[in-house]
């Protein structure tokens, strides 16, 4: 069958350019069929058992998990691939030392030879989508062509996908173009482009997540950093949570903590029994775009509908919406299963009969792949906030910056205004994690925890993070957490997960001006007494470790911190360099 002739018979949009792409990349892949997606429920059924039937899917038990399946991606196709995700400028310097460049044209080039015949016996996905509510003058909207139906599955969860996301389209016009093929899933011929100058994405080669689903970090990130830069907002690697007081008070925060560094936990936290009448609602766990409205109040929208969690350590204890939001409708990926075909993971009680491979469980290592993740739609959470799909978005008090540091960061500080909080956020660091392939538990330098996901030189991002100061005299305040310090036992020190809500109230009551604090040469430091810990069983030795700095551990990481800026060269802005000197002299 000639494909560039079913392309144009199936050309089913008013817009011509998409028309003319959708065929186009049929011409150079060669699929057998052309299938636009409406996002309808008959639509997802067929692909579902579709998917059953090749394998690509397991159906879980219906009893304990209704209408939830298991997927098991193939074992060398687990994380994102950081070292085969590039940014394609055509000056390098824009892509900066941050990312992985290649020219232009010779990136399109590779990726072409990897394309073409790629969908020879396959059928090529046309899914049209919108990242934000799909009324919102703050969403963007993108097309993904793809060979994968467990793509098309989870962008259906993850996006508002569909007719409503190409109506949209054909009428603004515009939209990001994403195109993904699974390839043949040699790792070698494997990689992530990103043309932020053309809005568009290639990847090939992996099926996985970050790297499959384009709306994701692709698009919501790093090709929208990109735009939000020129156009004047922000897209981040953040939560956005909103916390409210047994007043009823309601303050919403956002948060970047890198990939496996408590997002997904934070935003769904149950509160402890010790801090009745205290709430949590989730607006977003992983994407926040924010920008300045008309009255100078930050704003942000979550351009996600469905949540791509961790799974390993879920449990009621640690996260219990997560863990009654994937007792159904959920498409589970990598973990393992119970003799009666119960989902299972790492933090659950109960044993495993097949590994995340499928391979009957011998004990030896984790049974669920550390990187295992669920696919859940976002209204499924017990604390969904429907201000979610406010198009005005929600007002941010509050961004909080943390990492994973066994030392030297301590649990809660609050920077001393805008620009000092731009050198907290550019100087974090965490420990590398499983989302990502590679050896875990490196610290290494996450600005903002955006290192993988910034689509242009950190420079410039900095400089764009100061100039809020010039659009508004409303910013948020800026603080630095760490849930992850650890004593010489290799311990966590504090508990976490749902007792986070004790930092929060401190963050709550400084927003609210209600509460003093230590003025040390890093920030603002809780005064012991203002932490609320009743009902935990924390002694005080380890408290005041939490809550102290250690002046010569600070130095190095200053020190640590100033090399790092260097690398940017000529891009670091002199402000950020001053905001560091001032750290530096106050340390002594
Ligand atoms: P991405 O989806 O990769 O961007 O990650 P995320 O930031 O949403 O991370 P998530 O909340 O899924 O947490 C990842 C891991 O950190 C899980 O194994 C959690 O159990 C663990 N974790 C989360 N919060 C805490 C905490 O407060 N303390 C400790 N010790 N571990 C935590
Ligand atoms: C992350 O790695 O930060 C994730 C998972 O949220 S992925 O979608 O694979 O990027
Ligand atoms: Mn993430």
């Amino acid at each position: 069958m000639s494909t560039s002739n079913a392309a144009l018979k199936a050309a089913s949009s008013s817009n011509a350019a998409l028309n003319n792409w959708v065929a186009e990349v049929a011409s150079l892949t060669q699929p057998d069929r052309i299938h636009w997606c409406t996002g309808s429920d008959a639509e997802n059924a067929s692909l579902i058992s579709q998917m059953l039937a090749s394998g690509d899917l397991v159906k879980l038990n219906e009893k304990t998990h209704p209408n939830c399946y298991l997927h098991r991606s193939n074992p060398t196709d687990v994380a994102r691939v950081e070292h085969l995700t590039f940014i394609c400028t055509r000056n390098r310097e824009d892509a900066g030392p941050n990312n992985l460049w290649m020219d232009p044209a010779e990136a399109n080039a590779k990726m072409d030879d990897l394309l073409r015949g790629a969908m020879k016996g396959r059928t090529l996905y046309v899914i049209p989508y919108c990242m934000g509510p799909i009324d919102s003058p703050h969403s963007r909207c993108g097309v993904e062509i793809t060979d994968s139906a467990y793509v098309v599955a989870n962008m259906r969860i993850m996006t508002n996908m569909g007719e409503a996301a190409l109506k949209r389209i054909e009428r603004e016009g515009t939209f990001v173009k994403g195109l993904h093929s699974t390839g043949d899933l040699d790792p070698k011929k494997r990689f992530i482009m990103h043309f932020p100058e053309e809005l568009t994405i290639k990847s090939v080669g992996s099926g996985y997540g970050g790297n499959a689903l384009l709306g994701k970090k692709c698009h919501a990130l790093r090709i929208a950093s990109w735009q939000a830069r020129t156009e004047g907002w922000l897209a981040e690697h953040m939560l956005i949570m909103g916390v409210q007081n047994p007043q009823g008070q309601v303050h919403y925060v956002a948060a970047a903590f890198p990939s496996a560094c408590g997002k997904t936990n934070l935003a769904m936290m149950v509160p402890p029994a010790s801090m009745p009448g205290w709430k949590i609602w989730t607006i977003g766990d992983d994407i926040c775009w924010l920008h300045v409205d008309s009255e100078g109040q930050l704003r942000a929208i979550n351009p996600e509908t469905g949540y791509f969690g961790v799974v390993p350590g879920t449990n009621a204890k640690t996260n219990a919406n997560a863990y009654e939001t994937i007792k159904k409708d959920t498409i589970f990926t990598n973990v393992a299963v119970t003799a009666d075909n119960q989902p299972w993971w790492e933090g659950l009680s109960g044993t495993p009969a097949l590994d995340w491979q499928g391979k009957p469980y011998t004990g030896n290592g984790p049974a669920a792949h550390p990187n295992a993740r669920f696919t859940v739609s976002a209204k499924l959470n017990p604390a969904y906030s429907t201000m979610a799909e406010a198009p005005e978005g929600v007002p941010i008090s509050a961004i909080l910056f943390g990492g994973r540091r066994r030392e030297v960061p301590p649990l809660v500080y609050q920077a001393r205004d805008w620009g000092h909080g731009v050198l907290v956020g550019a100087g974090m660091a965490s420990e590398t994690t499983a989302a990502a392939v590679g050896e875990v538990g490196i610290v290494r330098r996450d600005s903002m925890a955006m290192k993988p996901f910034c689509g242009y030189n950190f420079g410039d991002y900095w400089a764009h993070w100061f100039s809020f100061e010039q659009r508004t005299q409303k910013l948020p305040k800026v603080f630095h957490v760490n849930w992850f310090r650890q004593d010489k036992n290799g311990k966590f020190m504090w508990p976490g997960f749902g007792d986070n809500l004790r930092v929060l109230k401190w963050i709550f009551d400084r927003c609210e001006g209600k509460v003093d604090a230590q003025d040390t040469a890093i920030g603002y430091l809780p005064h012991a007494k203002d932490l609320d810990v009743s009902g935990l069983n924390l002694d005080p030795a380890t408290l005041e470790q939490l809550l102290s700095i250690d002046a010569s551990a600070w130095r190095h990481e200053m020190a640590d911190i100033g090399k790092y800026l260097n690398d940017f060269g000529q891009r670091t802005p002199e402000r950020l360099r001053e905001e560091h000197a001032k750290v530096v002299k106050r340390l002594g």
